[in-house]
C-alpha cells in the first residue's frame, strides 16, 4: 500500500489529523492496535479549552459538540474552611470552555472519517517504522497473520505513551523530562445529574473532582494511594470519600447513584524532546503526559495536531519543509506550558503524604493569594482556557 501520511494511533490526535488531512486533499491511513470498540470505551478527558473548540468548529466537528457539549465561564475551586474560588476564563479572557467527553470527540471523528471514506485499520498488530531518515519512510504491520507494508511521505506517531513511535528515536537524540507524583486518581462514572460546576476540592484527606458529560451523566474522581486497587473502592466507600471531601452545601446536592465505569490512574508529568526524527512527527500522549489536573492532555494533543496539519499540508502540497521544522519547538513551546500549568495546579490541590507543616503553609497562602490578587486570579484563567495556537 501506498499513503502520504502513515498515522499510528487512533486515538484523538490520530483521527483529527486525519480529518484534517483529508479536508486539505492529503491522503492517510491509520493504524490502531486495539479494536475499534476498544477505543470507544474509554473514559478520559471532559474538559475542552477554547482553542480546541475553535479547532473542532472549524474543521466541521462542533455540530454534536455544541448541541451535547455544555459550556462553562470556567471551573470552581473549594478549598477546606475557605471562600470558593473560581476560575473565571470569561471574566478574565472573554471565553468559555465546554464540558464535553473525549469518548464522544472520538465517537465523532469516527463517523467523520467513515463518512469520507477514511482509511482506518483497527487490530493492527506489531506496528513498525521504518528507513524514517532514509527518504524512504514505510510502515509495518501484521493483519490476521498477514504482514503489510505502507510506504508513506511522512510517520505521524499519535500512538500514545504507551506506542512504539518514540521508542524508535535512537536513546541518545531524545531527551526526556519525566516527574511522578505520589498518589492516582480514582475516577467514576455515574448516570446521575451532575453537580453543576466542574469543581476541584482541596481537603485535608485529599483531592476530590466533581465533573460532568451530560444531563445524565457525571464524572467523579478522588485521589487515592499510588498502588490502590478499584476492588478496594465499592461504590458506597468512593461516595463517602467523595462527599467528606468537598464543602458541606456542595455535599448535600450531590446526586448519588451507582457507578457504570470506575477506574484508577497515575499521575506523571513526562516531555519528550524533540518531537521529531527525521519522517516521523510525534503528537500528543506520545510525546507528553501531563497530570489531569489541568485538563490539558487532550487539549494538547489537539494544539499538537493544528501544528503538525498545518506543517504536513504545506509540505505535502507546495513541498516547503518550513513549517515542519519549526514543528517541534513550536508544539513544545505551548506544550511546556501546559506541563508547568498542570503541575503547579497539581502542587496546589493535592495532599502530598510527606508534606511539612512549611508546605502547607505555602499551598494555603498560594490560594489566599488567587483571592487576593485579580493578576493571580487572571493568570490562572488564561492558562487554564489555553494558551493562543
Ligand atoms: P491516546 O488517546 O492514548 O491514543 C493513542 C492511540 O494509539 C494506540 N496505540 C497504538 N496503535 C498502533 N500501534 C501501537 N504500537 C500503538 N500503541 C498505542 C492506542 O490504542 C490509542 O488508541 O493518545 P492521544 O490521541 O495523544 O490523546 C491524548 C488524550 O487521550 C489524553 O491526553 C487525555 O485523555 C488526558 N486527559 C485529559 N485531557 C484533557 O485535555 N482534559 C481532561 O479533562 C482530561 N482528563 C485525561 C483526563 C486522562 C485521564 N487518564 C485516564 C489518563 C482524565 C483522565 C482520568
Ligand atoms: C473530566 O471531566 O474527566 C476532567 C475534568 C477536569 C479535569 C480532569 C478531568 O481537570
Amino acid at each position: 500500500m501506498r499513503t502520504q501520511v502513515a498515522i499510528i494511533g487512533a486515538g484523538p490526535a490520530g483521527l483529527l489529523l486525519s480529518h484534517i488531512l483529508d479536508r486539505n486533499g492529503i491522503d492517510s491511513i491509520v493504524l490502531e492496535r486495539q479494536t475499534r470498540a476498544h477505543v470507544l470505551e474509554r473514559i478520559r478527558a471532559g474538559v475542552l479549552e477554547a482553542g480546541t473548540i475553535a479547532l473542532l468548529r472549524e474543521v466541521g466537528l462542533g455540530e454534536r459538540m455544541d448541541r451535547e457539549g455544555r459550556l462553562h465561564d470556567g471551573s470552581a475551586i473549594a478549598w477546606e474552611d475557605r471562600p470558593r474560588f473560581m476560575i473565571d476564563t470569561r471574566k478574565y479572557t472573554g471565553k468559555p470552555m465546554m464540558a464535553y467527553g473525549q469518548t464522544a470527540i472520538t465517537e465523532d471523528l469516527f463517523a467523520a472519517r467513515d463518512a469520507a471514506g477514511g482509511k482506518i485499520i483497527d487490530e493492527a498488530a506489531d506496528v513498525q517504522p521504518h528507513e524514517l531518515t532514509s527518504g524512504r519512510p514505510y510502515v509495518t504491520y501484521e493483519k490476521r497473520g498477514t504482514r503489510v507494508r505502507i510506504d508513506c511521505d511522512y510517520v505521524a506517531g499519535c500512538d500514545g505513551y504507551h506506542g512504539v513511535s518514540r521508542t524508535v528515536i535512537p536513546a541518545d537524540l531524545l531527551k526526556t523530562y519525566e516527574k511522578s507524583y505520589p498518589f492516582g486518581w480514582l475516577g467514576i462514572m455515574s448516570q446521575t445529574p451532575p453537580y453543576p460546576d466542574i469543581c476541584y476540592c482541596h481537603h485535608s484527606r485529599g483531592f476530590a473532582l466533581a465533573s460532568q458529560r451530560s444531563p445524565m451523566l457525571s464524572r467523579y474522581y478522588v485521589q487515592c494511594d499510588l498502588h490502590d486497587k478499584i476492588e478496594n473502592w465499592p461504590d458506597d466507600r468512593f461516595w463517602e470519600e467523595f462527599l467528606a471531601r468537598c464543602p458541606k452545601d456542595m455535599a448535600d446536592s450531590i446526586v448519588t447513584g451507582p457507578s457504570i465505569e470506575k477506574s484508577i490512574a497515575p499521575l506523571r508529568s513526562f516531555v519528550a524532546e524533540p518531537m521529531r526524527y527525521g519522517a516521523l512527527f510525534l503528537a500528543g500522549d506520545a510525546a507528553h503526559i501531563v497530570p489531569p489536573t489541568g485538563a490539558k492532555g487532550l487539549n494538547l494533543a489537539v494544539s499538537d495536531v493544528f501544528y503538525l496539519s498545518r506543517a504536513l499540508i504545506e509540505a505535502c502540497r507546495k513541498g516547503n519543509t518550513a513549517y515542519l521544522d519549526v514543528y517541534s519547538d513550536t508544539a513544545l513551546r505551548r506544550v511546556w506550558g501546559a506541563a508547568r500549568m498542570s503541575w503547579w495546579l497539581t502542587m496546589l490541590l493535592h495532599r502530598f503524604p510527606d508534606d511539612t507543616p512549611f508546605e502547607r503553609k505555602m499551598r494555603l497562602n498560594e490560594f489566599d493569594y488567587l483571592h487576593a490578587s485579580e493578576r493571580a486570579a487572571a493568570s490562572l484563567a488564561e492558562q487554564y482556557v489555553g494558551l493562543p495556537y
